[in-house]
């Protein structure tokens, strides 16, 4: 036994009996019928909970070893040994269209089997995930870049996207690594990058980074920025030999509070006697537009992970909490009384519960959003791609993004800090238990992909304000059907009642801050008063969304045990009834104090000088 164990139960439930089965085996996911999906996950868990687990404490205690004279990076063997179990099982096609070598299988089930990779080693995700980044180059490249794509794949070689700069992080805009092209068609970059993911290692023998640059004499921002794709060793495409070593090299590998194993390096463009070489992607200026495929991508990667990780803390919890005997029962009245396992004691419960729900409805929310992508395939494969509900799919997927990323990492780094380690008192804190390498390896999803700031303001600015408030309020119907009273004999009334009532204050946050946006156009600084509480309003929508997809799951539950169950899944089904109670009871009653310091917001704080911190 390693560390890791997956919730296939749950994942199930999910793939086939909460989110439309029908989708397996029909239209463009004809391939991939049920019984085949299935056998799927059965096979990813095998393999995450083996050999995917085996290294992820091993490559922590010895991490990657930069040698700064060569600047290569020596991977731990063990992780190396599971790099190659995952390869050689040629998982990677998962991941990838039909027509380009992979299974052609729906989304749901991509992310679903994912994430038992991710919680079992999520650094070896990122590694792998250089075989999806040559979709981008399918999908946007040249001739010759389709080609360079082929060989990412049939050769494993690894890929980066490499945005930030020493001085432009959240603000990539201020990007400041220069792009000149040369007669041949090619362009010399020149610059540093810095917190690329995998720009170096041992893993395969090539890398492709996708690179922002400014091409010489284009304007600022990110508008200005182009995309290239330059290759650690120049290739000849016809035959895939590598041939010489171009200019690009890691020039550093940051020494980090977790994740160790995945390098977060350095990358300098042009600094020897060798240029950096790399081809305009597509042969347009389009970089910020390009990128932004990998990063929506991305952004799903992180929200999986941390929804991954905090299942993988649950569990390890959970296990501890039905073993541990400790204390007696609270109602006892006799110092002698049994001592019982912590599973008795009230606030133990509460904390377990909490990560129950939280683990199962963030995992709902972020299958769910898979789920809207298939719809826009599936809509696609139909011919009616530009439709109005593809349209409409499309658009709540991009609603929901910045919520499955910063909403799922801030609970789920939070819940393992204040819940998961804490469950397992004092021992929680040492490296007997697999948790406090959980808290560390978790915290940088708050971080990387654009901080929980930058995805607060996207939800509001860009996903609600640009989008007309079209997705927010179809999402807002379809929170206010299950929330809507269902008859004196419904067992959920109370969980719809408190449903509606979060609602309320959710839709209240929202009037709020579009007003003080309104009120901007006469007075720039209302604006502070939406920058003040945009991170709130990310965190409300994704426990009001938790809370429906919870809710929603119950009915699924209370269906299934108006039938014939074994007793194993009552008592599952019986687990979707209580989580759904408990959060809809003790979590999302907070939205209202949420809602009133949206409305008190005065912007005070913006006139308190910085000395007065
Ligand atoms: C990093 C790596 O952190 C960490 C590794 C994580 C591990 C991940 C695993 C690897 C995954 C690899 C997967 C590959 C697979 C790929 C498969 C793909 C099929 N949505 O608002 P404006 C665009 S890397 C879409 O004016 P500013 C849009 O084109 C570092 N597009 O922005 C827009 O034009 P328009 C991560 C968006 O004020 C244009 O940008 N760093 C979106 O100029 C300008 O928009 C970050 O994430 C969006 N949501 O710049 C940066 N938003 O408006 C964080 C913008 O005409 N900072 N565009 O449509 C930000 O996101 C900033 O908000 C900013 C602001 C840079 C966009």
């Amino acid at each position: 036994m390693h560390h890791y164990t997956a919730d296939l139960r749950d994942l199930q439930f999910d793939l086939f009996e909460f989110l439309d089965a029908t989708r397996f085996g029909s239209g463009p996911f004809e391939q991939v019928d049920a019984e085949t999906a299935a056998g799927v996950l059965t096979e990813v868990r095998r393999l995450a909970e083996g050999p995917v687990a085996a290294s992820y404490v091993d490559a922590d205690r010895n991490p990657p070893v930069f040698d700064p004279a060569t600047h290569a990076v020596t991977m731990p063997a063990s992780f190396a040994a599971s790099y190659r179990a995952w390869r050689e099982g040629e998982w990677f096609r998962l991941d990838l269209p039909e027509e380009h070598g992979g299974f052609g299988a729906p989304a749901v089930l991509r992310w679903a089997a994912t994430e038992m990779l991710l919680g079992a080693n999520p650094a070896l995700v990122m590694y792998g995930t250089a075989t999806t980044m040559s979709t981008v180059l399918q999908a946007l490249g040249t001739a010759d870049q389709r080609r360079l794509a082929e060989l990412m794949v049939e050769r494993g070689w690894g890929a980066t996207m490499a945005l930030t700069e020493p001085d432009a992080g959240s603000d990539v805009g201020a990007g400041r690594t220069s792009a000149a092209q040369q007669p041949d068609g090619s362009w010399h970059l020149s610059g540093v990058k810095r917190f690329i993911t995998g720009a170096e290692h041992d893993l395969s023998d090539n890398i492709v980074h996708l690179v922002l640059a400014r091409p010489e004499g284009a304007g600022p921002g990110t508008k200005g920025l182009s995309l290239f794709a330059v290759p650690k060793f120049h290739v000849d495409l016809a035959s895939g030999v590598l041939g010489e070593r171009n200019g690009v090299h890691v020039t550093g590998v940051e020494k980090k509070m977790g994740l160790k194993v995945s390098t977060t390096c350095e990358l300098t463009f042009g600094a020897t006697d060798v240029p950096a070489q790399g081809w305009l992607i597509g042969d347009v200026h389009d970089g910020i537009a390009q990128m932004f495929k990998i990063i929506e991508y991305a952004r799903m990667v992180v929200g999986a992970k941390a929804v991954a990780t905090l299942s993988a803390g649950y569990r390890v919890a959970l296990g501890y909490a039905k073993e541990r005997v400790q204390g007696a029962d609270l109602t006892a009245t006799t110092k002698d009384a049994p001592r019982v396992t912590i599973t008795h004691h009230p606030d133990v419960r509460r904390s377990l519960m909490l990560q129950k729900a939280y683990t199962e409805g963030m995992r709902a929310l972020y299958l769910y959003t898979a789920s809207l992508r298939d719809q826009v395939t599936e809509a696609a494969a139909a011919g009616d791609g530009e439709g109005e509900a593809a349209t409409l799919a499309a658009r709540v997927n991009d609603l929901l993004l910045p919520v499955v990323k910063g909403f799922c990492s801030e609970r789920a780094s939070q819940l393992l800090t204040a819940e998961t380690l804490q469950t397992l008192g004092g021992s929680g804190y040492l490296q007997d238990y697999p948790v406090e390498q959980y808290v560390r390896d978790s915290k940088i999803d708050t971080l990387y992909e654009g901080t929980t700031a930058i995805q607060g303001q996207d939800l509001f600015f860009r996903k609600v304000v640009r989008d007309g408030g079209v997705a927010m309020t179809w999402l807002a119907e379809q929170v206010a059907a299950t929330g809507a009273p269902a008859g004196e004999q419904d067992r959920l009334a109370v969980e719809r009642r408190r449903l509606s009532a979060a609602l309320a204050d959710l839709q209240g946050m929202l009037a709020a801050l579009s007003g003080f946006h309104a009120e901007a156009v006469q007075d720039r600084t209302a604006l502070y008063k939406v920058g003040l509480n945009t991170t709130r309003l990310l965190m409300a929508t994704g426990d009001l969304v938790t809370g429906w997809l919870l809710v929603r799951q119950a009915e699924v539950a209370l269906t299934a045990l108006a039938g014939e169950v074994s007793a194993a899944d009552r008592l599952f089904y019986e687990g979707k009834l209580a989580a759904a109670r408990f959060f809809t009871t003790q979590v999302l009653p907070r939205l209202a104090a949420d809602r009133a310091v949206v409305e008190d917001t005065d912007g005070s704080l913006m006139q308190v000088a910085e000395g007065s911190f």
